[in-house]
C-alpha cells in the first residue's frame, strides 16, 4: 500500500506536482475578486440556512403509466418563469402568480436560455395552469418531479405540499385534497441551485466544501462540470384506484440451470391484505397479500437471458383483484440476469465481461441537462456504432428514460449518485451531513432504477478526496479514516437496500487506496499523461502499468479504470503528437488499452469522456468547455472515436 502510495506521489516526469487547489490559487488571479464575493456570500447563507439533514421518506418511485386504472398527463411544456434573486417571492406569495414571468421548457436548464440566468445558481420560481376534468375525480392523484436541481419547494393552489434536496431525482407528492375539479389549478415549483458546502455534491466554501473550484472556475464549483439548474425532467400528473394501489414493485432474478427464478414483491398502500395475481410472459399466477405486501417466485424454463447482445424483455404485470374484476395494474418490461463479483473477475449470467465505454455527462447546448430524447437516441446509436457495451452516469443519476433505453438497448450502467466533490479534510459536522443525505441520495437511486436490468453496478462516489489529489501530498491520515468510517457505512446502506448488485466507489489518482478495500469493484479514474506525465505518454503507460498491478496485488479484485482521456480541441494535428490534438488522444488511449488488455483482472475501460461537455470558465477549460470527449458535444467523432471503433466494434 504504501508502495502504491508513495508511486502515485512520485513525480517522475520531473515537472512539478500539480495540485487542483493551487491551480486555483494561481489561476483564479482574475477571477478572485468574484470568487471570494461568492464564497462569502454561498457560505453566510449556508449559516443561517436550515441544514436538509433530516431524511425523507421515499414511497415507491414506480415510472407513472396510463392503463385500465390509471390515468397520467405529462405537464411537459412551456411554463412560467422567474428568477428571485432577493428572495423574495415566499414573502410576496408568489405561488399564487409569478408578477413578471417570461417563458421556460420543462424539462430544460434555465441557463442557457437567458443571458441573466446563465450563472444564476440561486432561488427561481416555475408555475403552470392545468385544467382537471372530473373524469379524474373518485382516483388518487400525485404529482411527480422527475429532478428539480437542487432544492425544491412545491406548491398547489397556493398550498404548500412538499420540499425535496437532491438534484436530479424524482419525488412525489399527492394532490387529490388540493385541486379543483374542472378548473384550472396552478402549480408552483421554486427551484434553488445554491452551491452550498452542507450539500451533496458540496460546494465550496471557506472553512470546508470540497476542493473550491476544482479547475479554478467560474460559476464556483468543486467539480469540473456546469452546474445546469432547473427543472430537468418532466413534471407529470398521475391518478391510481381510490381504493388499494400497487405502490411499488422489486424484482430480483436468478439463474438455476437453464431457468430463470424471477422474485417479485410488490408493496400495495394502506396495509392492503387482499388477493392480487401475477402474468410474467405467458406464466400467471395468484398473489396473496398481507399487511400491504406480497413476495412470490416464478420459474421460468429455459430462459431467454438479458445481456448487451441480446436484450431480451419480459413483459410483467402485477395486479391487484377483488373477486374477478382488477381494480389496479401495473406493468414493466424486466431482464432475467445476474451480475456478480467472483475474485477479480465481473461476471454477467456468470460468464467474465469486460466493460467498454464511456464516463458520460447529461450535456447539450441550450437544453443544457434537461431531458433530451433526440440526445439520447442519437447517443446510444454512437455507443452502438463504436461498439461501446457500457456507461457510466457520471456524476448524478441520469433520466429514467435513458434507464429504460438502456434495457432495451442492451447497455450496461454503472448507475452513480451525486457524490462528487466530497473531501474529508473537511470538518465532521459537514461530513455528516453529507453522509446523512449519500444515504438518502443512495436508497431513491435504488428505489428508482432497482428493477432496470442495465444497472449493473452502483457507485457511491466520484473522486473523495483526503488531500490534494494527482500526487500533490500524502493523503491526510485523519481524512483518510473519516472516509474509511464514511465509506463503511455508505457501502452498509447500500447493501442493505439491494443485495444483490456489486457497489464501487470511484478513486481519485493519488487518493487514499484503503477506501477499495471496503468495495466490491475498484474503480479508478487516471490521467498519467495529461494532468501528471504531460506529453510523455510511454512513462505514462509505465506509471499506469505499475498501478495497476500494485493495485491488484492489493485487492484481488476486478478493476475499472473509469475515467482517462486527455482534451482535444477538434481539428487539431501535429506530428508527432502533441497535447490537444486528435493524435495525441488517439496514442493515448492506445497506451491505456493496451496495457489494460495485457492484464486479465481488468473488467473494464471507461474512456473520459464520451462527447465534450459544457463546464465552467477557467484558465485549463476553453471556451468553458471540458474537451476530452471522443465526440464533440454535437456527436461528430474525433479520430479518437474512428480508433476506439476499430478497438471495440463487436464483431
Ligand atoms: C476527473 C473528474 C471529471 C473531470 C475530469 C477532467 O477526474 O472525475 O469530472 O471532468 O477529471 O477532465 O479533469
Amino acid at each position: 500500500m504504501d508502495a502504491l502510495q508513495r508511486h502515485t506521489n512520485d513525480q517522475d516526469d520531473g515537472s512539478p506536482p500539480i495540485s487542483r487547489r493551487d491551480l486555483l490559487r494561481r489561476t483564479a488571479a482574475n477571477g478572485a475578486a468574484v470568487a471570494a464575493v461568492a464564497l462569502s456570500k454561498t457560505y453566510a447563507e449556508a449559516d443561517n440556512a436550515e441544514l436538509p439533514a433530516k431524511s425523507q421518506p421515499v414511497r415507491g418511485l414506480l415510472y407513472p403509466q396510463q392503463n385500465q386504472h390509471r390515468n397520467l398527463l405529462d405537464l411537459s411544456g412551456l411554463w412560467q418563469f422567474q428568477l428571485d434573486p432577493n428572495e423574495e417571492g415566499e414573502a410576496e406569495e408568489w405561488f399564487r402568480a409569478l408578477p413578471s414571468p417570461r417563458l421556460m421548457p420543462v424539462p430544460c436548464s434555465w441557463n442557457d436560455l437567458f443571458d441573466d440566468a446563465h450563472n444564476y445558481l440561486g432561488l427561481a420560481w416555475y408555475s403552470h395552469e392545468i385544467f382537471m376534468p372530473s373524469g379524474w375525480r373518485g382516483h388518487r392523484i400525485f404529482l411527480r418531479v422527475g429532478s428539480a436541481t437542487y432544492l425544491a419547494k412545491l406548491w398547489m393552489n397556493g398550498k404548500l405540499l412538499t420540499e425535496h434536496s437532491g438534484g436530479q431525482l424524482p419525488f412525489v407528492v399527492e394532490v387529490t385534497e388540493s385541486l379543483l375539479w374542472d378548473q384550472k389549478n396552478r402549480i408552483t415549483i421554486a427551484v434553488e441551485n445554491k452551491q452550498l458546502p452542507e450539500r451533496v455534491p458540496p460546494g465550496a466554501g471557506p472553512g470546508g466544501g470540497g476542493v473550491a473550484g476544482v479547475m479554478g472556475g467560474f460559476p464556483l464549483t468543486t467539480y469540473d462540470f456546469f452546474p445546469y439548474s432547473g427543472l430537468h425532467r418532466p413534471v407529470q400528473l398521475f391518478s391510481v384506484p381510490p381504493s388499494a394501489h400497487i405502490d411499488d414493485v422489486t424484482v430480483v432474478t436468478n439463474i438455476e440451470g437453464k431457468d430463470g427464478v424471477v422474485n417479485l414483491t410488490v408493496a400495495a398502500s394502506g396495509q392492503y391484505a387482499g388477493r392480487g395475481k401475477v402474468r410474467l410472459g405467458d406464466i400467471e399466477t395468484d398473489l396473496t397479500f398481507g399487511d400491504g405486501t406480497t413476495n412470490i417466485d416464478i420459474r421460468i424454463p429455459s430462459a431467454r437471458l438479458w445481456r448487451p447482445n441480446d436484450p431480451h424483455l419480459y413483459p410483467l404485470t402485477v395486479m391487484l383483484s377483488d373477486g374477478p374484476s382488477i381494480t389496479d395494474s401495473y406493468s414493466l418490461d424486466i431482464g432475467i440476469r445476474t451480475i456478480a463479483v467472483r475474485k477479480d473477475q465481473l461476471l454477467l449470467n456468470g460468464q467474465p465481461i469486460k466493460l467498454t465505454g464511456f464516463g458520460k455527462h447529461e450535456d447539450f447546448p441550450l437544453s443544457g441537462r434537461g431531458e433530451n430524447l433526440p440526445m439520447w437516441i442519437r447517443d446510444y446509436e454512437l455507443l452502438r456504432w463504436i461498439g461501446a457495451n457500457s456507461y457510466r452516469t457520471s456524476h448524478y443519476p441520469y433520466a429514467e428514460e435513458a434507464m429504460r433505453l438502456a434495457d432495451r438497448l442492451g447497455v450496461l450502467v454503472i448507475n452513480e449518485i451525486p457524490a462528487v466533490g466530497l473531501n474529508f479534510e473537511d470538518s465532521a459536522e459537514l461530513t455528516q451531513h453529507r453522509l446523512t443525505q449519500c444515504k438518502q441520495q443512495i436508497k431513491e437511486l435504488i428505489t428508482r432504477d432497482k428493477n432496470h436490468p442495465s444497472t449493473i453496478m452502483w457507485n457511491v462516489a466520484n473522486e473523495p478526496m483526503a488531500g490534494p489529489p494527482l500526487g500533490a501530498g500524502q493523503p491526510a491520515a485523519q481524512a483518510v479514516e473519516a472516509g474509511q468510517q464514511f465509506f463503511r457505512q455508505v457501502y452498509d446502506e447500500t447493501r442493505r437496500l439491494d443485495p444483490t448488485r456489486p457497489i464501487t466507489l470511484v478513486g481519485v489518482q493519488g487518493g487514499p487506496p484503503q477506501w477499495h478495500g471496503i468495495f466490491d469493484v475498484v474503480c479508478i479514474n487516471r490521467y498519467y499523461g495529461w494532468y501528471t506525465h504531460a506529453g510523455q505518454l510511454d512513462q505514462a503507460a509505465k506509471a499506469l502499468a505499475d498501478e495497476l498491478d500494485q493495485l491488484h496485488d492489493s485487492f484481488r479484485k476486478p478493476i475499472i479504470i473509469t475515467e482517462f482521456g486527455t482534451d482535444t480541441t477538434p481539428g487539431a494535428h501535429n506530428m508527432p503528437p502533441e497535447m490537444w490534438t486528435e493524435e495525441y488522444q488517439v496514442e493515448f488511449l492506445r497506451r491505456y488499452l493496451t496495457v489494460a488488455a495485457e492484464r486479465p483482472f481488468m473488467a473494464g475501460m471507461h474512456v473520459w469522456a464520451f462527447a465534450d461537455f459544457k463546464t465552467g470558465q477557467a484558465t485549463m477549460r476553453a471556451d468553458g468547455m471540458n474537451l476530452k470527449g471522443v465526440f464533440t458535444r454535437d456527436g461528430r467523432p474525433k479520430m479518437a472515436a474512428h480508433f476506439l471503433r476499430t478497438q471495440w466494434s463487436r464483431k
